[in-house]
C-alpha cells in the first residue's frame, strides 16, 4: 500500500498522512452511522451504553443538549458498528499499518474523538505510549479523518521527529495530568505540523510522537475513528484504556506464539491504573 518514500517519512517523522485509505463506500457507512451516533444523543442528556468495564460507550461535552448535541466520545465503536468493524479490521488503513509494523498485526482499542461545531474539547500534548505500554514500541495509532480536517476545526498537531526522543512525565507536583509539561509543550507548539486531510484521509502516528489538538474554531464537525495497533509481538504491560472484547484480535498476518521485549531504557511514567487521557484532561 505504501511507498518506500512514505515508509522513510514515517520512519524520519513518526507520522504520515495518506489520502483514501477507506473505500468510498466504507467512508459513507461510518458517516451515516455517525450521524445516526449524534441524532441519538440528542434524547440523552448525559453520556449512556456500556462497554465491557462498565463506563458509558457514549460520552457527551458539557453544554450537550437536544438543541445542540455535543457528542465527543465512543467507545470501542467497532463492537456495536458493522462499519466502523469493518474500517478497523479489513481496509487500506489495516493494510498501510501492516506496511508500517506488520506483517502481523492485532488490535489494541478503538475509539472516535469527536469534536462538534463550537466544542470546546482540547487534547493535551502526549505521548500515547505511556497509556498503553508494550515490551516494545511497534504500535500505530491510525486518526481516520471520517469528515474533512482543517486548520480551523480542531485537527492534529504533532511534533515531527519527537518518536525518536524521550518518553516524558505526565506527572506534575505529585500529579497525574495526562499531559507534558508546560515546557515540553511550548517546545512541541513551536515545533509543531498540523496533520489536515479529505474525508477517508488516515494519520498513522507513531506512539512515541508527541501530539495534540486545539478546540473547533469552526462550524464544521471534526470526526476522527481511531484505531490502536500493534505488532503481535507486542505484549501489553498494563490494562487497556478503552478495553474491548477484541483486543488482540489479529488484523493481518498471524500470530508465532513470540514475545519481543526490547530492553529500552525509558523512565515509564507511573500511571493510576488503567487511566485513559481523556478522562483525566476532560474539562
Ligand atoms: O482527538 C484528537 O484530536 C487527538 C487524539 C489523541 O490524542 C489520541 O488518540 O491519542
Amino acid at each position: 500500500m505504501l511507498t518506500a518514500e512514505q515508509i522513510s517519512f514515517f520512519q524520519e517523522n513518526g507520522y504520515l498522512v495518506v489520502k483514501d485509505a477507506v473505500s468510498a463506500d466504507q467512508l459513507q457507512a461510518l458517516r451515516d452511522d455517525f450521524a445516526t451516533w449524534v441524532e441519538e444523543s440528542r434524547g440523552h442528556s448525559d453520556g449512556w451504553g456500556e462497554t465491557i468495564n462498565g463506563k458509558n460507550r457514549f460520552d457527551v461535552e458539557k453544554g450537550h443538549s437536544a438543541e445542540t448535541p455535543a457528542l465527543r466520545r465512543i467507545n470501542a465503536p467497532h463492537e456495536v458498528s458493522d462499519a466502523f468493524f469493518n474500517a478497523m479490521a479489513d481496509s487500506a488503513m489495516t493494510d498501510m499499518v501492516a506496511d508500517l509494523i506488520g506483517p502481523d498485526v492485532k488490535l489494541h482499542h478503538t475509539k472516535v474523538n469527536s469534536k462538534l461545531p463550537g466544542a470546546a474539547t482540547a487534547v493535551k500534548w502526549h505521548q500515547d505510549f505511556p497509556f498503553t505500554p508494550h515490551t516494545n514500541d511497534d504500535l500505530i495509532t491510525a486518526l481516520l479523518m471520517v469528515d474533512e480536517v482543517t486548520e480551523e476545526n480542531g485537527p492534529l498537531e504533532v511534533w515531527a521527529g519527537s518518536h525518536t526522543g524521550e518518553i516524558h512525565s505526565l506527572w506534575h507536583d505529585d500529579e497525574f495530568t495526562g499531559a507534558v509539561s508546560a515546557e515540553i509543550t511550548e517546545e512541541a507548539l513551536r515545533n509543531r505540523q498540523i496533520c489536515t486531510g479529505t474525508p477517508g484521509s488516515v494519520c498513522l502516528m507513531h506512539t512515541r510522537l508527541l501530539h495534540g489538538s486545539a478546540p473547533n474554531q469552526s462550524d464544521m464537525p471534526r470526526t476522527l475513528f481511531i484505531c490502536v495497533y500493534s505488532a503481535v509481538d507486542a505484549m501489553p504491560i498494563s490494562p487497556s484504556p478503552v478495553p474491548t472484547r477484541d483486543q488482540g484480535r489479529i488484523v493481518r498476518g498471524e500470530d508465532h506464539g513470540r514475545v519481543r521485549a526490547v530492553g529500552y531504557d525509558m523512565p515509564m511514567p507511573e500511571l493510576p491504573k488503567g487511566a485513559s487521557f481523556f478522562d483525566q484532561q476532560a474539562g
